[in-house]
């Protein structure tokens, strides 16, 4: 990893107390955000938002407490970017899993205040020599997240080349949970999904509950989430755009225990709800034109 000079970089981003860079677990660069509302992390490798937490409440979005913090490795929880594919690349098996943009580092691009407090963070990642053998296109892509008592991300993919793109992406974010087994996940009722633990296509009958390893792509669908969280008496709310997919996963007990990084029953404290374009909602891209994938993550306590 190049060393990171992290007094230019407060220099140019940093906001007095409430954005600053600093070097993280595994040397990783991080920027802190405490904000009015709401305080986060985002690592620069893969622009991954690695925390987010308003007031006391117990944190929003989940951080393995056994993630291992390496150059090259996307860190296990947070919110993972999935790009230029989702899952193992569709010709190519030697290709890296949820595509390279999660490993790579990002450049941070802008940083401000808003008028009611949010930080908004701007990064930028593009595709070069280095990515060349996975992904030969000119292109860029963008993540903005504006940070405060909600959490709005906005993943931009923007085509320089001659020719049309297709892509498959993810927000992979692993969701704070107190026991995934009290959990539904409503909003889904009806959508048909692609089953990766059972195998087929089925259509999803009331809301998803979990007793289970539960990995599921549901297609063909705009439509808002809510996961019902009893135990921490809250919902999560979460709105998208320009995603037709979402992705439900909870390893559960052998699967977790063999990826080997979610810790002493890590698994009962996360769900990932995963807005994204996959399988058949694969994206294609004009030339020099953009696409635009945007969720909104909010809180509701009860
Ligand atoms: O989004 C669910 C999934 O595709 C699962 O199949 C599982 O592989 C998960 O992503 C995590 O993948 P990772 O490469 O981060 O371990």
């Amino acid at each position: 990893m190049d060393k990171i000079d992290y007094a230019a970089l407060n220099a140019r981003y940093g906001i007095g107390n409430q954005v600053v860079f600093k070097e993280g677990p595994g040397g990783l660069a991080l920027v802190e955000v405490k904000g009015v509302h709401g305080s986060a992390a985002v690592a620069l490798q893969g622009a991954q938002l690695l925390s987010w937490m308003v007031r006391s409440a117990p944190a929003l979005v989940w951080l393995s407490p056994a993630a291992n913090y390496v150059e090259g490795k996307s860190v296990r929880g947070g919110v993972p970017i999935c790009w230029p594919w989702f899952g193992p690349h569709p010709m190519q098996p030697s290709f890296p899993t949820h595509g390279f943009a999660r490993t790579l580092p990002w450049d941070i691009v802008e940083t401000q205040i808003l008028p009611q407090g949010e930080t908004h963070l701007a990064f930028q990642f593009t595709p070069g020599e280095a990515t060349s053998k996975w992904w030969p296109h000119a292109s860029r892509v963008e993540c903005h997240m504006v940070i405060g008592e909600a959490l709005e991300m906005e993943l931009v993919t923007y085509n320089l080349s001659r020719d049309t793109i297709t892509i498959t992406e993810a927000l992979h974010t692993y969701f704070g949970v107190s026991d995934i087994r009290q959990v539904r996940v409503l909003g889904l009722e009806g959508i048909e999904y692609l089953d990766k633990v059972g195998g087929g296509r089925k259509r999803q009958e009331g809301a998803i509950t979990f007793d289970g390893e539960t990995d599921r792509v549901y297609l063909n669908t705009t439509d808002a989430c809510v996961i019902d969280d009893p135990g921490h008496r809250r919902r999560i709310h979460i709105t998208k755009h320009g995603s037709r997919s979402t992705v439900v996963w909870n390893p559960w007990i052998e699967k977790a225990a063999k990826l080997g990084d979610l810790g002493e029953d890590g698994y009962l404290h996360m769900l990932c709800v995963e807005s994204a374009n996959a399988i058949d909602d694969a994206v294609t891209v004009a030339p020099g034109a953009e696409h635009r994938l945007r969720v909104r993550y909010s809180v509701e306590a009860y």
